[in-house]
């Protein structure tokens, strides 16, 4: 399975940006579906069945011993990428607690064998994969309240139609 820890925003937060995509932000590039929208924290690849069970215990056990409540998240921020060549939107500051929750699930999939997660933790939503230049300034400036209340390990899946992330398991952030 190819896994990845992620927050998920409302359906309607994920609409609301959609739309104000459509809108103000063309691109040329792939649109990536609202129901695809996240924010990765930890990406971890290929995990087995029995690797993903100790995982999911580890992340009991960290969260028992103490989890961040709901993230306010204010996304700001387009940006643009060249060499993942993809668009996306962010915050331009966030709370320590995002920074030092991505680190923590990182770390423990690197202590099940996934490989550690390079550079700075950037939080973003992907809108555009395939982008060969960064899109026009918006014609009008993002302004998204995120109201983030769990996370979730998803599993990437390769479809006929495209992919898809299904949450395999779900956390709340109280
Ligand atoms: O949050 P975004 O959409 O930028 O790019 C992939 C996506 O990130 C990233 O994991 C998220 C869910 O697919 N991803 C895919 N392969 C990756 C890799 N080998 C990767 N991140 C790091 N290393």
């Amino acid at each position: 399975m190819r896994l990845f820890f992620a927050l998920e925003p409302s359906p309607e937060d994920a609409r609301a940006i959609a739309e104000w995509r459509e809108r103000y932000l063309p691109a040329q590039g792939r649109a990536v579906p609202a129901a695809n929208f996240h924010i990765t924290l930890a990406f971890l690849g290929e995990v087995s069945q029995q690797r993903l069970d100790r995982l999911c215990s580890a992340v009991d056990n960290t969260l028992d011993a103490g989890a961040p409540s709901t993230l306010e998240l204010g996304l700001t921020e387009p940006g643009y990428w060249s060499k993942p060549r993809i668009c996306w939107l962010g915050p331009d500051r966030w709370p320590r607690e995002l920074d030092q929750l991505a680190h923590k699930l990182d770390q423990l999939g690197v202590a099940e064998g996934c490989k550690r997660n390079r550079g700075e933790y950037r939080p973003h939503i992907t809108l555009y994969r395939g982008c060969d230049a960064p899109p026009p300034a918006p014609i009008l400036a993002p302004d998204f309240e995120l109201s983030l209340d769990h996370f979730a390990l998803f599993e990437s899946r390769q479809g006929r139609t495209g992919v898809s992330y299904e949450p395999v398991a779900a956390w709340e952030l109280l």
